[in-house]
Order: structure tokens, then sequence, then C-alpha cells
């Protein structure tokens, strides 16, 4: 029960919530408040994390209000919400978009510098909530972000890991993997609600019964539980006066499971319940495109999505809403297959819990749910042994065989006689074990299946459900990801927003089609110049970031050449790697003069799987390359390679402002969208790239002679593997490529040892699953046009410009236009 228990009779009881005066005199009064009463020190005493969080209090103060308005104008409006189930959400620091939401920065700076401080200083003191792995946990954000702008009423649900992706060092060039304590110095974005904790259950078994009227039901008897508790978390749209929520879970024993171990008298036993409970929310997995089949895994999936779907709709109820009428209130989103497992939930709260008959059920379920599918690498797709999810969830497995009946008999019926189809189609594999599909049953469940991209989403329907795409033709959509033009423009990139600001005015920064009007921008002499002194700014800031943060040196003047993403093998660091090798070794051959080689630095930012061999690998040997090229004096102020330790959202914002050049060369038909391509095309870089993911249509958009692409596009990937690919072909008639991949076999990165990187060459040079070397020579020959343009100073800039210019369809506000047109059916609420 929420509210007093009287009715209130002091008026500000009644009043709206609301906000510090909007002054300097205001923010520093709220400021000093804060840092007295909630830090309890005086300013004089006070510590830069003190500081910091009474700061990051101060602005949470000035979103109050909104907050709890949205809340009000939401229940009352009866809206229907999009509940974004997702397990991963990489947020990046809080307080610059808090600040730039609320329009504060400045009134901050000033306010801040007459306490003697700087707002700067205190902005670095924020640990970035690191709750995601790449583009998927990023995308996630953005669309919250977005959907707050664009007033639409919608509740993020995910997991409060409490310790987020690793934080990478090198240590002798190898990536080691240290804990990231996020919360360590304290996390004042987020508002704890144990009252509200939900209870999850696991294991067990199930029984039938029979009910008072007669009909046969069955229960599901868990075995044990752990409590979830919501941590809320604000999330503001841009100077709109909404905020949003992102309501994330942790896990804690339960006084039930405590009590029985601790009645048996054991303590010790009673404490280990008690971390083993807490286990479910300690630690994201660092696997990125990959499933890990690890029953924690599972575990954290079923508790966030258990969770989530208890909140929504007990809250439903409590608002006297009729079940049934369900869709009508949310729209679940499935972010990739990691919460698929809220589909059998959603069925048994509807059949067990509140008495639904199957088909009413399953009808409810169906409207409530779509899906994104975030991959097309098979072995990404999650597939559960039946054997775990028996064990964990019975009872949903139960429910799972019976989707799978009756989907499998809707099978049968559209293709009689075609047994072999339904056996492809069913959700459950048969083979090499058994296990659930999770991808099919999201299908099968969901009102709509997307993909990321153009190519990506017509890939997903031809070649990765193509049975699915015919049975169900109409589900099958696309939309193509995005990114907020918030964080990674406005506020990543202040110098460049400027300047377009000018230019156009502020409306781009939620309409960013108008970027277009920028266009003939690029034709002006003294605007290019100005943008290429924003560029300018954006490099020298990095240089000093990188030297304080790394030790790092940024020679000036050169072309900045960067590539920062998850290391994977079908993103192809290696092929940048061989480039720069090949560089190398063609100077040092004398094949190529280093005075005329364009002064050039690379920069990698990249984390592996900790368990992923062939990646970590790539990072030694990036590492060791890097070591060698930047110590030798004939390629001095010629080449340079940098690889910043732990690249997260925090360095991109920095990193992709300052890029000249862009890497996105991964295998055509692999890298389902790319979300980075988009921010650096937004900033000003121009990329070198397949034709894949959404740089099929960046490259639509800015047009051929601003984009340098290059390499097999994917019906030529296909039919070259169709016909049979032999790398070593390759390897043996190409002398430039064999020179570069011999100078590393011959141990010379390696201190003389031939076998450090033995693994990473020969993978190449006899499996090459994702073709390296048969992209080679159109890699090298389209990096040579990179540089012929490089040269002519105008003509880069101009085609600069015009990226941005062409660009503003990747706003993430466009792709939640795009959901709620073709996937939620829901409007924003004004
Ligand atoms: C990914 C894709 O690999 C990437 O191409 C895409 O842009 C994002 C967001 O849709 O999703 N899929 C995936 O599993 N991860 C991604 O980044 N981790």
């Amino acid at each position: 029960v929420y509210g007093p228990s009287s009715t209130p009779s002091h008026p500000l009881a009644t009043a709206p919530v609301s906000p510090p005066p909007f002054s300097v005199d205001g923010f520093v009064k709220e400021f000093l408040h804060e840092l007295n009463t909630n830090q309890g020190v005086a300013l004089s005493r006070s510590s830069i994390n003190d500081q910091y969080l009474a700061l990051a209090s101060t602005v949470k103060n000035y979103l109050m209000a909104r907050w709890l308005e949205t809340g009000r104008k939401t229940r009352e409006s009866q809206a229907k919400t999009v509940g974004y189930l997702s397990a991963e959400y990489l947020l990046g620091r809080q307080l610059g978009n808090a600040l730039l939401a609320t329009d504060l920065g400045d009134i901050a700076q000033r306010g801040l510098e007459l306490c003697g401080l700087d707002l700067a200083t205190l902005r670095a003191q924020e640990v970035e909530p690191g709750l995601g792995n790449g583009g998927l946990g990023r995308l996630a954000a953005c669309f919250i972000d977005s959907l707050a702008t664009m007033n639409v009423p919608c509740i993020g649900y995910g997991i409060r890991y409490e310790y987020g992706i690793f934080r990478q060092t090198f240590v002798d060039g190898r990536q080691v993997e240290q804990p990231d304590t996020w919360l360590a110095l304290g996390s004042p974005w987020e508002f704890p609600h144990p009252e509200a904790s939900v209870t999850v259950h696991f294991g067990g078994h199930t029984e039938k019964y029979t009910d008072a009227a007669g009909t046969e039901r069955t229960r599901w008897v868990p075995e044990w539980n752990v409590l979830g508790v919501p941590y809320n978390y604000m999330v503001p749209g841009y100077l709109n006066g909404r905020v949003n929520t992102l309501r994330l879970w942790s896990a804690q024993a339960t006084q039930a499971f405590d009590l029985q171990i601790f009645n048996s008298g054991d303590y010790a036993d009673a404490v280990r319940a008690q971390t083993f409970a807490e286990n479910i929310s300690k630690v994201l997995y660092p696997e990125d495109s990959t499933p890990q089949g690890k029953e924690l895994r599972l575990q954290q999936q079923y508790f966030f999505v258990a969770c989530s779907l208890r909140d929504f709709i007990d809250n439903e109820l409590e608002e006297g809403f009729d079940l049934h009428r369900l869709p009508e209130r949310i729209h679940f989103q499935l972010n990739d297959t990691h919460p698929v497992i809220a589909v059998p939930e959603l069925m048994r709260i509807l059949v067990d819990d509140h008495g639904f008959d199957w088909d009413e059920a399953w009808e409810v379920t169906q409207q409530c749910f779509a899906y994104t599918c975030h991959t097309l690498l098979p072995e990404a797709l999650e597939i559960w042994s039946t054997e775990l999810l028996g064990r964990l969830l019975p009872r949903h497995l139960e429910i799972i065989y019976q989707i799978n009946d009756e989907f499998l008999a809707r099978v049968r019926e559209a293709f009689p006689g075609d047994e072999l189809r339904a056996r492809r189609m069913s959700i459950i594999a048969e083979y090499p074990s058994r296990g659930v599909r999770m991808a099919y049953l999201a299908t099968v469940a969901g009102t709509k299946v997307n993909g990321v991209a153009e190519l990506h989403s017509q890939l997903l329907r031809d070649k990765v459900l193509p049975d699915f795409s015919e049975l169900y033709p109409d589900k099958f959509t696309n939309v193509t990801n995005g990114v907020t033009p918030r964080r990674f423009v406005r506020m990543a990139n202040p110098k460049l927003s400027e300047l377009i600001t000018d230019a156009i005015g502020s409306g781009w920064v939620t309409d960013l089609e108008r970027l277009r009007e920028l266009e003939p921008y690029a034709d002006d002499p003294e605007f290019r110049e100005q943008f290429r002194a924003a560029k300018a700014w954006n490099k020298s800031r990095l240089t000093d970031l990188l030297a304080q943060r790394d030790g790092i040196e940024l020679p000036d003047g050169h072309l900045l050449d960067v590539m920062v993403k998850r290391l994977h093998e079908y993103k192809r660091q290696s092929l940048k790697l061989l480039h720069i090798v090949s560089l190398y070794e063609q100077v040092h051959s004398g094949a190529i003069a280093a005075a005329d080689l364009t002064p050039r630095t690379v920069v990698f930012g990249a984390k592996a799987a900790p368990g992923y061999k062939m990646a970590k690998d790539t990072i030694h040997l990036i590492n060791k390359v890097a070591a060698i090229v930047n110590a030798d004096p004939v390629l001095e102020g010629r080449l340079k390679v940098a690889f910043p330790a732990n690249y997260n959202v925090t360095l991109a914002e920095k990193l992709i402002p300052a890029a000249d050049l862009s890497e996105q060369i991964s295998l055509a038909g692999m890298e389902a969208s790319g979300t980075g391509n988009m921010k650096f095309a937004l900033n000003g870089a121009l990329t070198i790239g397949t034709d894949d993911g959404a740089n099929v249509e960046i490259r639509e958009l800015v047009g051929d002679k601003h984009f340098f692409l290059f390499g097999m596009s994917e019906p030529e990937v296909a039919q070259l593997g169709a016909q049979g690919y032999h790398p070593g072909s390759y390897y043996e008639s190409n002398p430039r490529l064999k020179a570069a991949l011999d100078l590393i076999w011959s141990g010379h990165f390696s201190d003389g040892d031939r076998y450090l990187f033995d693994s990473v060459v020969t993978n190449l040079v006899h499996n090459d699953r994702f073709m390296v070397l048969a992209d080679f020579d159109s890699y090298l020959a389209t990096q040579a046009k990179v540089e012929e343009k490089y040269a002519d100073v105008d003509a880069w800039t101009r085609s600069a410009v015009l990226n941005v210019a062409r660009s503003g369809f990747f706003s993430s506000d466009r792709s939640m236009r795009d959901y709620l047109k073709r996937i939620w059916h829901t409007q924003p609420v004004i």
C-alpha cells in the first residue's frame, strides 16, 4: 500500500514537488546542502569524491520533480508502455548526460567555480556503470535515452551486476582482467527499493491437481528462491521534462532460504546460502556475441525476467487492470534471446497463477512480446539444454514443450507430409543434444521479429530463419540501429556541436535529419576551416587524455585511423594489423620509402572475452607490433600504433570525435549492424569498410565518393565459401601478404620466438574462417585511396562534412520511431 494513511492537511504535502531554483545561487545552495547533509562534510574538508557525490545529488534533485511528474502522467494517461527487457545496459557516465538533459551545464560550472571547484575534475571522478559488453548493451542505453526524449513511456528492465565488464590492463602486452568495482566509491544515481523486492523461485518439480471448479491444473513446487531487489535509475529526456525509469534487479538471499539452513544449525551454511543467492547478480558475463552455456547465466536470465514481469503485472493489478488486456498496457521487447524465458514465464503466470485457460493465455502472451535478433553467427544463438532447463525451471520446460507441440501441429497443417521441415523448425533441437532453441521460441511467440540493419534483416529471413519467414512472412521486419545524438555528438563533441548550431540552429539535437541543412556548408571554405579546427581541438583533447591516462604520446598532424570495438575474429582486427605489419615490412625491405608514407596513427581499442584465446593472442600481437613500430627510428613521425587499455564508453566519447578514419572491416555478412560505424560518421570521420551491416546504409546515404568501400560482398563471400576457400593460395600467390605473415612467423615481433604467434598466423594461412587473406589486397588498395584523398585537405574535409550532414538517419530517435510504427504501435504521451 502506498501513500499516507490519512488525508494530508498541510498544503505542501499535496503540492507538486518543486526543483531547486534554476540559478547559480540556487545551485550553489543545493550543492552545499547536499555536501553537508548527504556527505556529512564541510566544503573545506571534502574530498573530490564527496564533491562528485554531492554534485550528482544536486543534479538529481533538479530531475526529481520531473521524474515524479512523469510517473503520475504515465499512470493517468494509461498509455501503453514499452518494457525493454535487456540483460545489458552499457550506460556510460551519468553526470554529463544529466547536466545536458537539464541544461544545467553552465550553471553548474559557474556555481562550482564560485565554490573553488572544477566541473571537469568532478566529472572525471565518475566510474561508468559498465553493465554491458559492447554494441548490444550500448544500443539498449541509446534506445531508452531516445524514448525518454520522445516522451514515450518506457521501463527498461535489467540486472544490476555488482561487477560490470572487466577492467582491462596489459601486462607485457597481454590482456589481464581486473574486476570492475564500479560501486566502490558510492553509486549516487540509483534508488534502491528493498521494500518492493520480488521473490523468484527455482528448481523443484511440478504436480497436477484439481481446482475447486474441478479443472485439472498444474502447479510448480519450487525448491529454492532468491529475492530480487529493484534499483531505480532516472532516464532523463533531453530538455523535455520527462524522466523515464530504468529498473535493475539485484539478487539477495530470502529469509526463508536463510532460516531453513540456519535452523539446521549450520551458520557457515547460512552464510554460504547468502553468497549463493547473491551470486546471481554478481557479475556480467564478459562474452560478446557468443552464448555462454552456464547454469548461472540461465539463472540470471530467469531472475531478471521473472522480477520484471512480476513488477509490471503487480502494478497493473493494483491499478485494477484486467490481465486479459495486458497487451494494451505493455509491449515487451526482447533484446536478443537473453530474456526469452519471459515467454513461458508469462504463460505460467497467466495459466497457473491467474487461472487462464491455455489458449486465452497464449493469445495474450503472443501479443505482449517482440524479438530483436542481433547476430548472424550461428554459434551465437542460444540453446539451453533441456536437462538444465528441466532442473532449474521444470514448469517452464513443460510449457515450452506444449508451445512446441501446438506450433508443430500448425507447421504440419501448413506443410502436410513435410516431416523434415517440422523437425528443422522444432523449438526443441534433438542434435547434438536435446535443447531449447531460444531464437525459435521468440520467433514463434513474438508479434514481430526484427534484424538490426537492412542487410542483416534480409539475411535473417533468408538464411537464419527461412522456414519461419515462409510460415510467417508478416512477422519479419527491419529496424536499423541508431545512436543517441545527445551523448555521442552534442555531449562528446562540443566544438562540432557549436559549429553545427551556429550554422543551422539547435533543432538537430532532437531532429537529426536536419543535419542535411549542412550540405551546402561542405562547399564553404570558411566552414571547412572551422570544421578542421573542431577536429584539431578534439585531437588535442585526446592527446592530453591518452598522455595522462595511458602514458601514450600521440604525434601531431597524423591521419588518425581508429578501430575500436570488441575483439572478435569476424571483425578482423587482424586485417588492420596485417596492414600495419605490411607497411613496416615494405619500408624495411625498401619497397616503399618511409618519407612516402602518409603520417598515420592507428588507434586500437578492444576487449577480448577472457576465455577467447585467439582474440587474446591477437591483442598480444597488436601490442608487440606496436612496441616495435613505435620504437623504430625509420618510422618515426610516419607510423605509430596506440592501444590504450580498457576501451569503454567514456573513452569512446573522446576517441570517436578525434578520428579521421573509421575502420569497419568485418567480413561481409557477419556484423549484424554495428553502431560505432554510425558514431564515427556523425562525428565527421570517413569510413573504410566492407559492404556489411549498417555500413551498407551509411554508404548509400553519404554517397560512394565519401566512403571507402573494399572487399567482397556478402554474395561473393557465400560463393567463395561454396566453391571452397583456400587461404593458403592467397598466401602463396601474394608476395606482399606472404612477406607480412612471414615476418610475424619469423619471430620478429616476439623477440625471436617463432611459436608465440604461430596459432594466429597458422590460423590465417590454413583456416581463415573470416577470409582476411581474401580481402587483404582490396583493403590495401583502398587504404592507398584513403591516403590520396587525405592529401587533398579540402576534398577530405568536404567529404567529412557531408558524412555528418547525411548521417542524420542514424539517430536512435529514428530507430525508436520505426519500432513505434512497425512493432509496438504505441505513442508518445505529451
Ligand atoms: C551485436 C552485433 O554484433 C552488432 O553488430 C550490433 O550493432 C549490436 C546491436 O544491435 O548487436 N550483437 C551482439 O551480440 N553484440 C552486438 O554488439 N554483442
